[in-house]
C-alpha cells in the first residue's frame, strides 16, 4: 500500500561554498568580525535559510472556526487563500471523570480535556476571543505555541471570571502546536487540564486520509492513589516530584477503549495528531501492532521519518503520525514507558475492522490460536 506523502519545500542545504566563505570570514577577521559585525552565521545568503514571514499573504474574507472535542478533528481546510478566522473559546471549570468512580475538578478550554481542537490555514489572521465562565474561581489566559508574539498571547488574553479578552495573530508557521493556560501558578493550571492543540495547516494542505484523530497525553497528580474512588484533589508535591498518579490520553483512563475506541477499516489511511501536555513527562508514543509510515516529528510541517516504531514527544510538543491499516484487529496506542500504559492509564484503542489478510499476518499454531486459525 502506498502511503500519503507531503510535498513541502525542503530547507535549503548548506552549500560548501557558503561554508568555506563563512570559515574564511571567521579566520581572517577574527575577533574584529565578532565585535563589529556580530557573530558570523552559516547561511548561504541573508534571509534565504530563515524566512521572515510577516505580511506574506493577502487576507480576504472572514469565517468562524469549527472547534472539536477529542478525538475528533475539524474538517480539512479547502480554502486556497488566507482569511480572517474568528476563534471563540470559553474556559469552564467543572468536575469530570478521570477514571471509573474517580472525579476531578478540571479547568477546561471549551468544556473538555484536552481543550477543543483548532484548525486554521498558514497565513490566516486569527482573531481569538477567550471567555472565562462567570462561575470560574480563577482568572485564566492562553499561550498558543503557534503565536509569534509576547507570551504566545498569554498577557493579552488574561481574563477574569465572567470576562472576555480578544487578541489577534497571523498563523505564520505551519505545524501542530500545543496551547495551554499560562496564568500563575502555571503548573497548577496545566495540571488541572488547561491544554489543547491548534493545527496550522500548510498552504498546500495535507494529503487526504480516511481518518484524522486528536490524541493528547497528559498527567494528573492526585492526593489519592491510582483508582481511589471519589473526588480527587491536586497534589502539588507529586507534581513537583514529577511522580504522576495518572498518565492518560484525552483526559481520562479509558477515553478511547471499549465503545469509545477509534475506528478504521482495512485499507484506510489514518492520521493521528498527537500532543503531549506534560506537565512533566516526555511521551514515547507507540501503536502496538502498527508501524508509522510517516512521522512529522515534533509537530513540524515536514515528514522527518518513515517506518518509525516509537516517536518521542516532549512536554509542550506534538507529532503527526500517519499509517495505512492492512489488517483487522485492535491497535493499542500507548506511552511505551510501559508502566504508564498498564498502571497509570496511558492506553487507547484504534479498532480496525475488515477482511483478514493472511499474507500480512497469520496465527498458525499455539495456545493463543483458535481452531479457525485466528487469535
Ligand atoms: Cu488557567
Amino acid at each position: 500500500m502506498t502511503t500519503p506523502r507531503i510535498h513541502l519545500p525542503a530547507p535549503l542545504p548548506l552549500t560548501k561554498i557558503a561554508l568555506v566563505a563563512a570559515i574564511a570570514v571567521v579566520s581572517l577577521s577574527g575577533a574584529t568580525a565578532i565585535v563589529n559585525r556580530g557573530l558570523p552565521t552559516f547561511g548561504s545568503a541573508r534571509g534565504a535559510a530563515i524566512p521572515l514571514r510577516a505580511g506574506a499573504e493577502k487576507v480576504t474574507g472572514e469565517e468562524v472556526a469549527v472547534l472539536t472535542d477529542a478525538p475528533n478533528v475539524p474538517p480539512p481546510i479547502t480554502r486556497t487563500h488566507a482569511t480572517k478566522v474568528i476563534v471563540n473559546l470559553e474556559v469552564i471549570e467543572k468536575p469530570m471523570r478521570l477514571a471509573d468512580s474517580v472525579q476531578y475538578t478540571m479547568w477546561t478550554f471549551g468544556g473538555s480535556v484536552p481543550g477543543r481542537f483548532i484548525r486554521v490555514r498558514e497565513g490566516d489572521l486569527v482573531e481569538f476571543h477567550l471567555k472565562n465562565a462567570a462561575n470560574s474561581t480563577m482568572p485564566h489566559n492562553i499561550d498558543l505555541h503557534a503565536v509569534t508574539g509576547p507570551g504566545g498571547g498569554a498577557k493579552a488574553s488574561l481574563t477574569v471570571p465572567g470576562g472576555e479578552s480578544v487578541f489577534s495573530f497571523t498563523a505564520m508557521n505551519p505545524g501542530l502546536f500545543v496551547y495551554h493556560c499560562a496564568t500563575s501558578p502555571v503548573p497548577m493550571h496545566m495540571a488541572n487540564g488547561m491544554y489543547g492543540m491548534i493545527l496550522v495547516e500548510p498552504k498546500e494542505g495535507l494529503p487526504a486520509v480516511d481518518h484524522e484523530y486528536y490524541v493528547m497525553q497528559s498527567e494528573f497528580y492526585t492526593k489519592g492513589k491510582y483508582g481511589e474512588h471519589g473526588m480527587q484533589m491536586l497534589d502539588m508535591d507529586k507534581g513537583i516530584d514529577e511522580k504522576p498518579t495518572y498518565v492518560v490520553f484525552n483526559g481520562s483512563v479509558g477515553s478511547m477503549t471499549g465503545d469509545r475506541a477509534l475506528q478504521a477499516k482495512v485499507g484506510d489511511r489514518v492520521r493521528l495528531f498527537v500532543g503531549n501536555a506534560g506537565p512533566n513527562l516526555t511521551s514515547s508514543f507507540h501503536v502496538i501492532g502498527e508501524i508509522f509510515d510517516n512521522v512529522y516529528s515534533e509537530g513540524g510541517s515536514t515528514i522527518t521519518g518513515h517506518n518509525v516504531q516509537t516517536t518521542s514527544i516532549p512536554a509542550g510538543g506534538s507529532a503527526i503520525v500517519e499509517f495505512g491499516v492492512e489488517q483487522p484487529g485492535d491497535l493499542i496506542m500507548v506511552d511505551h514507558a510501559i508502566f504508564r500504559a498498564f498502571n497509570k492509564g496511558t492506553l487507547g484503542v484504534l479498532r480496525v475492522t475488515g477482511e483478514e489478510n493472511r499474507n500480512v499476518f497469520a496465527a498458525i499454531k499455539g495456545i493463543g490460536v483458535t481452531a479457525k486459525g485466528g487469535e
